[in-house]
């Protein structure tokens, strides 16, 4: 009886973890450049990319970028490719500057394009300092992705040293609903 009764606390418990673990669910999925191609980042302008594997965060490779004469200019990923509607996402983005003056700071950009044709920008965090010597994060939190009236939605790194060459890698995307990579 008493074996019975510690039997169903057990199970009781177990299943109230599911519960909570399933309530809070959540979905990641990471582009690490492992696989030696962009998977997914394109071209911003007259920037120039390679896949690294002179240098990266995590082995074997970053994505390197240079030929920047402009702040916006770069790479860029369509994340309404990917995401779902409703869901709320963070994004987590490692870089590392190759030839970045002191004192400059990256940040990402988001832009919608309507069904016209019309784009509209928004920073989505903070600047964070880069230098050349160290990897630094950059952190989006809580984006509510909605496509609504939308083309597409698209995000991009933004360095304020326009003639900065860097490399990224990790790029991490986490949410509260799926991530179809
Ligand atoms: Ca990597």
């Amino acid at each position: 009886m008493k074996k019975s009764l510690v039997f169903m606390l057990v199970l009781v418990l177990c299943l109230s973890t599911a519960v909570v673990l399933a309530a809070e669910g959540t979905y990641e999925a990471i582009i690490d450049f492992s696989a030696g191609h962009e998977q997914g980042w394109g071209p911003m302008g007259g920037a120039v990319r390679y896949i690294a594997s002179e240098d990266f965060r995590s082995a074997p490779f970053s994505l390197a970028v240079l030929g920047r004469t402009q702040i916006w200019e770069g790479t860029i990923y369509r994340i309404s490719n990917i995401l779902q509607e409703g869901g709320v996402y963070s994004f987590s983005l490692w870089m590392k500057g190759m030839n970045v003056k002191p004192g400059s700071t990256a940040w990402i950009t988001c832009v919608r394009v309507d069904k016209a044709g019309q784009a509209s920008y928004e920073r989505l965090c903070d600047p964070v300092p880069v230098n050349n010597d160290e990897w630094v994060e950059i952190v989006v939190k809580d984006f509510v992705f909605s496509l609504e009236g939308l083309d597409r939605i698209e995000i991009y790194p933004e360095i304020d040293d326009v003639e900065a060459a860097y490399y990224m890698d990790d790029f991490k995307i986490t949410g509260d609903k799926p991530i179809k990579l």
